[in-house]
Order: C-alpha cells, then structure tokens, then sequence
C-alpha cells in the first residue's frame, strides 16, 4: 500500500469530508494538523504556490489538493466501498461540487461570524467551556483577524443568513430525490455533512436544521464535533424563521 498523508487544519469541514472519506475506504493515513497561520507556507511548500488551503493529500510523491479531488482520487485508489455510486454517479457529482462551491463557505462565516457577538463561546471549540476575561480578549484579537483573513462583513453574514434557507431546502430536495442520505455514505454526503455539522454549532441555526435530511446526514457521518455559540448571538432579526 503506499504511504498516504492529510494535511490539514484540525476544525476544517473539508478536512472532516478527506478524512471520513479516507475512514469509509477503510486506507491507512496519517493526518498532520498544521496550526493555522503558519499552514500558510507549510501548504504551499508542498502544494505548491497558492494552494494553501486544507486539506492536502500526498500518496507518496503523488500531491492532491482540495477535498473534491481527493475523494475523486480515493475513488480510483479503492473503489470500494464507492463514493459515487453507479446508478447516480453524476447527480452525486454534481451534488458534492454544489456543497463545496454554494455550501462550504458557510461553515467558515458562520461560526465565525456569530464569535464576533460572542467571543467567550470560542473556549467551547476546545472542549472547554466559555472563557475568562483574558481569554475573551485574546479571542476578539483572533476573531478579528479571521473576519480580515477571509473578507467578512456583517452585510455578508446578513445575506449569507439569508439564503440559507433555500439552500436547506435544496439539501431536502436531494435527499428527497435519492442523491444523498441513503444508507451508503456519497461524497455529497460527506461534502455537504461535514458544512452542516459545522453550521450546528451555531445554536441560532439549529431551528432551520434540526428534524431535516441535512441534520440526519451530519449526524451520521460527523457524530462528534465540539464547540456551541449560544442562541442569541446573531443580531435580533437576522436568522430567518423556519
Ligand atoms: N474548497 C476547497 C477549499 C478548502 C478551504 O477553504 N479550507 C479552509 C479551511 S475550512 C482553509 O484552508 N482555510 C485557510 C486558508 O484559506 O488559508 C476544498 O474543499 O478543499
């Protein structure tokens, strides 16, 4: 067998996706969390300039980049168990490039942007309950940088919330049509699992998500994920009733 390694950040959601995927297909890997900030360079140094993002895979000298192309590339590895099964290979296709283009970028603004009206929630993330005074601002330092780092706003957060709404209701409608959320784990499943697993942290959610095929599926696949920003969070008005 050759020598597999997961690079990645240890809360990513499309590090959660490499990582089930890599479990389900039974491989062994070795998975190195890099601290973020310094992930930066130590990702480009093997990616290759500009592809800094988690996850990374190298199966011996082999690099491959991104959570899609990893599973695509697991898939040619050990077919088996498949993540693309015959009877709706492109429908699952097209599903898993719908969750990490029109889904994935929520489970980084969301949880970050409700830390910014509740900064002391960020202990939760580490298993740890809410934090002191000098740890709050040490959070708020943090959270500040990470809403500079990936260009977020409070009208971005407005508008991400939204429209999330229909992109549940889009989840609903692709399990209805038999494209995920069947017995066997897709790598849509994994894909838009993992976004929703994360998006479950964030209490002001849990109204729009819970008792649906997204929850269902996030639950099964991702049953442990720690952190909990407490309902409340968002502005009053911003989340949409269900
Ligand atoms: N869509 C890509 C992008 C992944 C992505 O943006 N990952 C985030 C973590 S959730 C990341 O690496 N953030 C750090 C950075 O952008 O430097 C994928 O699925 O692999």
């Amino acid at each position: 067998m050759p020598t597999i390694t997961l690079h990645a950040l240890a809360p990513s959601h499309p590090c959660m996706t490499a990582d089930a995927a890599l479990r389900l297909k039974g491989l062994e890997f070795e998975r190195v969390d890099f601290p973020p900030g310094p992930h930066i360079e130590q990702m480009a140094e093997i990616y290759g300039e500009g592809n800094t993002t988690v996850p990374g895979m190298t199966i011996d000298d082999e690099r491959v980049h991104t959570s899609r192309a990893i599973l695509a590339r697991l898939e040619e590895l050990e077919p088996d168990p498949t993540l693309f099964p015959e009877d709706r290979a492109d429908a699952v296709r097209e599903a898993e490039k719908w969750g990490d283009e029109q889904l994935q970028d929520l489970g980084r603004r969301m949880p970050w942007g409700a830390l910014h009206f509740r900064p002391e929630a960020m202990g939760t993330f580490g298993g740890a309950g809410p934090l002191d005074g000098p740890g709050t601002d040490f959070a708020i330092k943090l959270i500040r940088g990470t809403w500079k780092y990936h260009g977020l706003s409070a009208e971005l957060l407005a508008n991400d919330l939204k429209g999330l709404p229909a992109k549940l209701d889009h989840i609903d409608q692709l399990a209805a049509d038999g494209v995920i959320g069947t017995e066997e784990a897709t790598a849509a499943d994994l894909q838009i699992g993992a976004t929703i697993r994360v998006l479950m942290v964030v209490e002001d959610l849990l109204p729009l998500i819970e008792g649906r095929p997204g929850e269902k599926i996030a639950r099964r696949w991702f049953p442990d994920y720690t952190g909990s920003v407490p309902a409340g969070a968002f502005p009053a008005g911003w989340v949409p009733q269900r």
